[in-house]
């Protein structure tokens, strides 16, 4: 069901700062800037590699208030790794199947996530401490199949 690790989503006080940082140290390239209201983040997607299933890349985040949940983790835990998320050919199929698994759903329907993304979230007491996202990207344009 999984088809790879799409990306990781690190929580940071400054977007600008990591971004520069990433980009000097590991020579990634940032792929998409955005703000996403509905999930309180200010967000970067660097680029890691492409695979089979699609490409996988580090997400930078920085909430957009304290009431978020990624200003909420950098109170209590500080600056780190924030979720872990997979790629999955069909998000609502791939969350019926973890529900009915019993573990916990954040979110009751997919929601907007970054490169026209469908994302969905599990909660991370259900999967040992790790807030998991699992990612349905949008199908390729005709020109790129
Ligand atoms: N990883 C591991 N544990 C986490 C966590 C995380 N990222 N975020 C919260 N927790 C833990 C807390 O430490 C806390 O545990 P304790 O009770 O043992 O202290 C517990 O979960 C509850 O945490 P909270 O601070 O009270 O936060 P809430 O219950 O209000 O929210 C959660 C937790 C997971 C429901 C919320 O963070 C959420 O809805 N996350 C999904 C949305 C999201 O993270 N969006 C930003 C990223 C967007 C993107 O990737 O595109
Ligand atoms: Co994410």
């Amino acid at each position: 069901m999984l088809l790879r690790i799409d990306h990781v989503g690190i929580a940071c006080e400054n977007l600008e700062e990591k971004i520069a940082f990433y980009r000097a140290a590991f020579g990634v390239t940032v792929v998409s800037q955005e703000v996403n209201e509905e999930q309180g983040v200010k967000e970067a997607m660097l680029h890691v590699a492409d695979g089979e299933g699609g490409g996988s890349y580090i997400q930078l985040l920085e909430p957009t208030g304290p009431d978020t949940p990624v200003g909420k983790f950098l109170a209590k835990r500080g600056e780190g790794l924030h979720h872990v998320a997979y790629g999955v050919t069909d998000v609502t199929k791939a969350m019926a199947a973890m529900g009915g698994a019993g573990v916990r759903l954040v979110d009751e329907h997919p929601r907007h996530g970054a490169m026209g993304t469908s994302i969905a979230f599990l909660h991370p007491k259900d999967v040992g401490g790790v807030l998991t996202e699992l990612v349905e990207s949008p199908a390729p344009r005709p020109e790129q199949t």
